[in-house]
This record gives C-alpha cells, sequence and structure tokens, in this order.
C-alpha cells in the first residue's frame, strides 16, 4: 500500500479540478488531482462552448490564457431567431462593453492540464475505485487503485469535483443532502461538423417545430443543436435529416441567410435536467461545479458556474491555511448558492422561452412566445437577458 500525504486531494480532471488545483497552487497549497479517465478521454471529450468574460479573466489570471487570448473567438452579441426573423441581442452595448468568448471545453482543459504538469503538479489519470473516507474527521483519506496495486492519500480536505456521476456525493449521508431538481421535457441533438460557420455570432432559433442553435468552435468548425425528444438516440437522425431541419428550424433562405452543411464528425444527444443539492459541502469535503449542480445547457453556464465554484474555495481555503480562519469555509456553501439558484433560474427560463413545450392547451407555448417577442423589442429585457448571459460580476453574488 503507497499512502502520499497533501494538503487538497481534488476528485475529478474536468475544468472545477483542474482551475482549484491551479489556483491553490497559487495560493502556495499542495494538492493532488485524482481522474479516473485517461488524459486523452479528457481531452476529447466535446461538451461546452461558451466563456464568460469572468472566466476568461480567470484562466489569463492563472496563467492558461496565452492559446485562448489567440484562438478564443471574442463575441458581442448573439442572435434570436423567432420563426425566421432574426434580432440581435447586442451583449456589449447592453452591458457596458462585456464579452464572450467562444473557446471549446476540452481546449481549456488541454491547457490547464499542459500548465499543471509544466509546473510539477501531479494529476493522476486512470485513478480507479476512488473511494472517500473520514471526511467528516480532520484527516480524510482517499482510497483508489492505480496500475494494479492500492493507493491512499491522506489529506486536509477533499474537494468533490468529479461531475454529476461521480462518487463524492454519494459519499455524503443522504439525510445531510437536500436534492432539488427539474426534468425537462426536451432533449438536444448536438452534432460537430467541418464547416465553416454561417454565422458570425451565436444564433438562437425558437420555431413551431422546436428549438435550434447554431453555434461554433473555431473558423472551420461549426457547432449546432436541435431540440428532440428525450428517449431520442443519435442514429434515429441520418445527417442528411439533421441538416434539413437546421435549415427550417434556423430561417436558411429567409433574410438572405443560408446554412452551409459540411462532414458530421460526431453526433451526441444531451438531456436537459435542472439539479441543486444543499448544502454543497460535508465535514471536510466540498463539492463544486456539475458534482453539485446541473443547469440546462440552454444559458451556456455549467462550465462557468463549475469556475465560480472553485473560485470560492479557493479563496477560503488560502484563508483558512493563511490564518487558521474557518469562516471563509463554513460560508463555502452559501455564497456559490447564491449564484447558483441565479444561474438555474435564467437558465430554466431561457429553456422555456427557446423551446417548443408538449402542452396541448398551447397556453404555455403562447406564454413563451410572448416573453420572448418582448425581449427583442425592450431594451429593457434586453438588458436582463444579456447582463446574465455575459456573466455576473464575481463579487456581485
Ligand atoms: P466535469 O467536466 O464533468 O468533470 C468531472 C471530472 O471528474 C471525473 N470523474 C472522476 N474522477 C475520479 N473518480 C471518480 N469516481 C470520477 N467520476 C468522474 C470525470 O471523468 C471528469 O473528468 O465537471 P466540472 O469540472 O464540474 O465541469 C462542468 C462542465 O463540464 C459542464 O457544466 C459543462 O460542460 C456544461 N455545458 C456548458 N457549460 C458552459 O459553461 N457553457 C456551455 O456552452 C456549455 N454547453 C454544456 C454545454 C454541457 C453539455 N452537455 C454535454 C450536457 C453543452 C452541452 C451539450
Ligand atoms: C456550444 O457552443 O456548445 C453552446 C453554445 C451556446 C449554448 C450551449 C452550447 O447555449
Amino acid at each position: 500500500m503507497s499512502t502520499v500525504d497533501t494538503q487538497v486531494a481534488i476528485i475529478g480532471a474536468g475544468p472545477a479540478g483542474l482551475v482549484l488545483s491551479h489556483l491553490l497552487d497559487r495560493a502556495g497549497i499542495a494538492c493532488v488531482v485524482l481522474e479516473s479517465r485517461s488524459r486523452d478521454y479528457v481531452e476529447r471529450r466535446v461538451r461546452a462552448g461558451v466563456l464568460e468574460q469572468g472566466t476568461v479573466e480567470l484562466l489569463v489570471d492563472i496563467g492558461v490564457g496565452d492559446r485562448l487570448r489567440r484562438e478564443g473567438l471574442v463575441h458581442h452579441g448573439f442572435y434570436i431567431t423567432l420563426d425566421g426573423r432574426r434580432h440581435r441581442i447586442a451583449l456589449s452595448d447592453l452591458t457596458g462593453g462585456r464579452t464572450i468568448t467562444i473557446y471549446g471545453q476540452q481546449e481549456v482543459v488541454k491547457d490547464l492540464i499542459a500548465a499543471r504538469q509544466d509546473r510539477g503538479g501531479e494529476i493522476v489519470f486512470e485513478a480507479e475505485e476512488v473511494r472517500l473516507a473520514n471526511v467528516d474527521t480532520p484527516r480524510p483519506i482517499v482510497h483508489y487503485r492505480h496500475g494494479g496495486a492500492a493507493r491512499e492519500l491522506r489529506c486536509d480536505f477533499v474537494a468533490g469535483c468529479d461531475g454529476f456521476h461521480g462518487v463524492s456525493r454519494p459519499s455524503i449521508p443522504p439525510g445531510a443532502l437536500t436534492v432539488y431538481e427539474r426534468a425537462y421535457p426536451f432533449a438536444w441533438l448536438g452534432i460537430l461538423a467541418a464547416v465553416a460557420p454561417s454565422t458570425d455570432e451565436i444564433m438562437y432559433a425558437r420555431h413551431a417545430r422546436g428549438f435550434a442553435l447554431h453555434s461554433m468552435r473555431s473558423p472551420e468548425v461549426s457547432r449546432l443543436y436541435i431540440q428532440v425528444d428525450p428517449g431520442t438516440k443519435p442514429d434515429d437522425w441520418p445527417d442528411e435529416r439533421v441538416w434539413e431541419e437546421l435549415r427550417v428550424r434556423l430561417g436558411s433562405g429567409s433574410e438572405g441567410w443560408q446554412l452551409h452543411d459540411g462532414p458530421v464528425l460526431e453526433k451526441v444527444v444531451a438531456l436537459h435536467h435542472s439539479f441543486v443539492v444543499e448544502p454543497m459541502q460535508h465535514g471536510r469535503l466540498f463539492l463544486a461545479g456539475d458534482a453539485a449542480h446541473i443547469v440546462p445547457p440552454t444559458g451556456a453556464k455549467g462550465l462557468n458556474l463549475a469556475v465560480a465554484d472553485v473560485r470560492i474555495l479557493a479563496q477560503a481555503l488560502a484563508r483558512f491555511y493563511r490564518s487558521g480562519d474557518q469562516e471563509g469555509l463554513a460560508r463555502y456553501s452559501e455564497r456559490c448558492l447564491r449564484r447558483v439558484w441565479r444561474v438555474q433560474e435564467f437558465s430554466s427560463t431561457l429553456s422555456t422561452l427557446l423551446h417548443r413545450l408538449p402542452d396541448a392547451a398551447g397556453f404555455d407555448d403562447r406564454l413563451a412566445r410572448a416573453a420572448l417577442e418582448w425581449t427583442c423589442r425592450s431594451e429593457a429585457a434586453a438588458r436582463s437577458l444579456a447582463e446574465n448571459y455575459v456573466g455576473l460580476p464575481f463579487d456581485d453574488l
């Protein structure tokens, strides 16, 4: 049995765990990251694409912003297409100049891993059978297997950054947590395509046949989504059928705009789910990111929320190690949850406005359409959407 001592054991090398490892390193706090998947797997997992300005600034600040600044696509607005008519939400004009940046989550993860290893930090990939013990004592232990051998990591704190399906949250006795959740009656079929984006800014569409979204990853790669039923399998939709549906819903052919298609590189189905546990801590275990909360992807917030959590956690840990003051740690959950619920409300409302609801009476559908029309007409309504979309300043929440 090999035993290693550290200050903070971080479970999961997603955006939350990796950003935390850099923030702790900068504060002089030792940590080890344990990741169940291989490096190759986590670097290839295609997920989020939209970074809030605050997230970009934090990544630059921890020294992983070079490629992001070079290759990230800075956007000053996005479009909402309502039954073929396009409106622009001028994000920067409405928010005193704030922007969003399009840069794939797997690129963020690659940059964070490379920088972590350059600085001599330890990330154990392919850690198996990870199990947490003694988290309600001052000396938690993380048991795992690596390369066939049993190992343990003894630490002062555990950061559960292992996503929605990880082991950290289930290690907390069920009676200690309250779960709040909502399922949505729709899912997204997403494609990654080797074709230049047909739009200069992200385009969200509400259409009688359902939601569609045109996003991108680079000047050569497009990312597009359509609303489908939750039971849908990627193979239910041959590529040509996906493109045809995208053309209709995004309004290709109207107002002189055309959607260009190309080879489909990947096709996935993403369910929509809102989920929050309270509190986000138990003893010396602190949950962060998707391990503690999930938002539907419509508002593009999950990764940004994960980064906001670990920023608060790193501050609290730094305060503890500097002066022994436990106040920041005690208030971790409460501080995170204020932003989490703001973002839940935003993501849930935007999802409801943009999707076709299976509402037989049609009343909710009419309400949603009226609300969206109002957002496109009223500057005050558009500003509220824009403020939330670019991300609320860290210190306001
Ligand atoms: P992650 O990224 O899931 O990372 C958790 C890591 O933990 C590992 N793990 C374990 N490691 C050790 N032991 C175990 N037992 C473990 N179990 C799991 C996993 O392998 C993984 O490496 O969580 P994290 O760090 O909290 O980050 C959250 C984000 O990944 C997520 O919220 C976003 O991808 C959500 N999301 C979006 N967020 C945005 O901010 N902007 C977007 O544009 C955006 N678009 C999206 C999205 C999510 C989507 N899907 C797939 C639901 C679009 C989609 C389609
Ligand atoms: C993406 O580019 O994957 C993306 C963009 C906007 C969203 C969600 C996902 O709201």
